[in-house]
């Protein structure tokens, strides 16, 4: 074993001792690393002979510790569980944007479909699901300056499973897809890959149908410095689309209709205005060159007249994004209840330079995911030791709830007051609703009240403008409030979802349904903010029915490099992830703990009364053994089925003796084996 394999067993513990470890462990190929049952997972940048068949052999049906730490081994651990006890499982993955996240989701599905059932029914509801990937990877995955395969969005899936434990199919949930990045994209990123997949891969013919030319710099939509990516072959993924398509189960005309859309997007992109002035003295907009209007009218079945119109005009109101999506939806047809293991991969604490609404959001939905962790880790420690009838410690530890109550209390949360400003008739700006913030958390101050009596929300006269700063459980994030007020309204003018619901294309229909005049809904949509709050909170309420396994993924380099481990990079995430946290709060009771049998099979060898056979039941067996080795009674509890041991040096000292006794008994067979020479 490089280093130590379990952070819980590391002495002494500290911050530098739990990088070095990290560092030591990642030299040798050694990624994964076990804080207790959690997984962490630095990323290697290169391929590395560890995900074969024969490695998913070696961890199917093993114990979790029983061999060297592997995301396989937590895979395995929760479909066992799923499957023989009954407990629906979740795998939160979490980390920062080029971790490893969806990687390591798709390598923990890949797992599971590696071990369950076999039929081909069940063969194909397997590949449906793996084939789900590519589909999402090429609508919402883009190549960004972090991560040359960035998801902009947040995914969860559940996946369903028979009484049997085999996969009946599953439902994924979107969250918060970065749709801006349509329209523009940073420096040195690119859109959607779809969009260079499809000017790359289509045949001439579909090409010709989707009134398309291969040339990204006719698009105004694909940013031409870094159109195309190393390493990336658009044509031969857009093959692996559009095969994966067909596999999900998209028939052969919704393909094409998903095509045509994709086509309308690039085309609407080059659509250009120019004003004109009116008799009454306002400028309008009109449509300069009507070439790319006239060709999206005629792919998406709209009369050019209505969308020119409402691209020029402007009623009121407008629709709701539609925050999760359900696709593939199980096709059991079992009544008994389906057993369930989800799988989030959720976008990672971020704090950038410059910090805006999505920042906040993501942020926010990172303190409720560290909420939910903390309080399903305790239950957890809490659970075992009911379960086992041993004394439970109260463990002390940072509880975040304060800073969730300040973004999402329904009457004084930053949520709850941006909502209110963008409801509020009047001028509205990102400034009023600083001030407001402010005001509201000075009153608050004042009165001594929750909110400033922790003070999360930091107020201070080096503050820049236009800001406020938040001490999240990860760190200080500075959010500039410009775009606020806009990104929450997220306000699409009906006058255009009702043309496109005029299109005669089923898709683009499906898409708009609130631009159907029957359904003239004057209730505003719920705010960006409200949406994403309501989604959070399904979400949390789902997770807490589960039984919770966490990935915690870890970016070594900023250069999407191998071997390469920048020590004050992964210094940031350790702590943001909170992971030392982690270490601190599953010692505070016991390090360790291991069922009887195993434990005096291991260390059996100790001690004249147990060595070679026990007769009795195991663990009277260990606490002979452990009599015998006078280990103090305080560092041992003996539950029900499992010997806790509170001090991992405890730990330490039983395995050296276990060593020095092996290398006497091999020495000793040597001398025999000279002796009969
Ligand atoms: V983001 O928040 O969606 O921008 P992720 O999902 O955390 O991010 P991703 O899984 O996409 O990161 O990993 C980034 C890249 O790292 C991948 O495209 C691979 O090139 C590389 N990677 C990640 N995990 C592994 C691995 N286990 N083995 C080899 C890996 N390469
Ligand atoms: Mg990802």
């Amino acid at each position: 074993m490089i280093g130590v394999g379990d952070m819980v067993l590391l002495e002494p513990l500290s911050e530098d001792s739990f990088l070095e470890n990290l560092r030591n462990r990642f030299d040798h190929n050694e990624i994964y690393t076990y804080i207790g049952s959690v997984v962490i997972s630095v990323n290697p940048y290169r391929s590395l002979p560890i995900f074969t068949p024969e490695k998913v052999e070696e961890y199917r049906n093993r114990n979790f510790y029983e061999l060297s730490p592997h995301i396989y081994a937590l895979a395995d651990e929760a479909y066992r569980s799923l499957r023989d006890q009954d407990k629906d499982q979740c795998i939160l993955i979490t980390g920062e944007s080029g971790a490893g996240k969806t990687e390591a989701s798709k390598l923990v599905m890949s797992y599971v479909a590696a071990v369950c059932g076999k039929g081909q029914e069940v063969n194909k509801v397997k590949e449906q699901l793996l084939q789900s990937n590519p589909v999402l990877e090429a609508f919402g995955n883009a190549k960004t300056v972090r991560n040359d395969n960035s998801s902009r969005f947040g995914k969860y899936m559940d996946i369903e499973f028979d009484f049997k434990g085999d996969p009946l199919g599953g439902v994924i949930s979107n969250y918060l897809l970065e749709k801006s990045r349509v329209v523009k994209q940073p420096r040195g990123e690119r859109n959607f890959h779809i969009f260079y997949q499809l000017l790359s891969g289509a045949s001439e013919d579909t090409l010709k149908k989707l009134k398309l030319g291969r040339d990204f710099s006719k698009y105004n939509y694909l940013s031409l410095d870094s159109a195309t990516v190393n390493g990336l072959d658009d044509a031969a993924n857009f093959r692996t689309v559009r095969n994966a398509m067909q596999i999900v189960g998209f028939m052969e005309d919704e393909v094409q209709s998903v095509l045509e859309l994709v086509a309308a997007v690039l085309k609407l992109g080059n659509i250009e205005f120019k004003p004109e002035s009116r008799c009454n003295g306002f400028d309008e907009s009109r449509v300069k060159d009507k070439n790319d209007l006239k060709e999206m009218c005629e792919l998406l079945g709209i009369e050019q007249s209505v969308l020119e119109r409402a691209f020029s005009y402007r009623t009121v109101e407008a629709k709701m994004e539609k925050v999760s999506t359900t696709l593939n939806v199980a096709q059991a047809q079992a009544k008994t209840r389906h057993k369930v293991m989800g799988v989030l991969d959720i976008y990672g604490f971020e704090i950038f330079e410059d910090n805006s609404f999505e920042q906040f959001i993501i942020n926010y939905c990172n303190e409720k995911l560290q909420q939910i962790f903390i309080e399903l880790t305790l239950r957890e420690e809490q659970e075992e030791y009911v379960r086992e009838g041993i004394e439970w410690t109260n463990i002390e530890y940072f509880n975040n709830a304060i800073i969730c109550d300040l973004i999402e209390n329904n009457q004084n949360g930053i949520l709850a007051m941006l909502d209110e400003e963008c409801l509020r008739p009047g001028t509205v700006t990102d400034d009023t609703f600083l001030d407001k913030l402010n005001t509201v958390c000075a009153e608050h101050q004042h009165f001594e009240s929750r909110l400033s009596k922790n003070s999360k929300f930091l107020t201070d006269h080096s503050l820049p403008h236009s800001c406020f700063r938040i001490q999240h459980y990860a760190g200080k994030v500075l959010y500039r409030v410009e775009g606020f007020v806009d990104k929450n309204n997220d306000l699409l003018y009906r006058d255009l979802s009702q043309a496109m619901y005029k299109a005669n294309h089923s898709l683009i229909k499906q898409l708009f349904p609130e631009g159907n005049p029957a359904k003239v809904n004057l209730k505003r949509p719920p705010t960006a903010g409200f949406q994403f709050k309501a989604s959070v909170g399904t979400l949390m309420r789902n997770l807490q029915t589960k039984n919770p396994n966490y990935i915690r993924c870890i970016k070594p380099n900023d250069k999407k490099a191998a071997h390469i481990f920048t020590e004050s990079l992964v210094r940031h995430q350790v702590r943001y992830l909170g992971l030392m946290e982690n270490v601190r709060v599953r010692r505070a009771g016991y390090a360790f703990r291991q069922p009887y049998e195993p434990c005096l099979e291991r260390y059996k060898m100790l001690c004249k009364q147990t060595w070679p056979h026990w007769r009795g039941p195991a663990r009277e067996g260990v606490e002979v053994l452990m009599a015998d080795l006078q280990v103090p009674a305080e560092e041992l509890s003996y539950g029900r089925s499992k010997i806790f041991i509170r001090n991992p040096r405890t730990l330490f000292f039983l395995e050296e003796r276990r060593r020095q006794c092996l290398q006497d008994l091999a020495t000793l067979i040597q001398k025999i084996y000279r002796g009969w020479k």
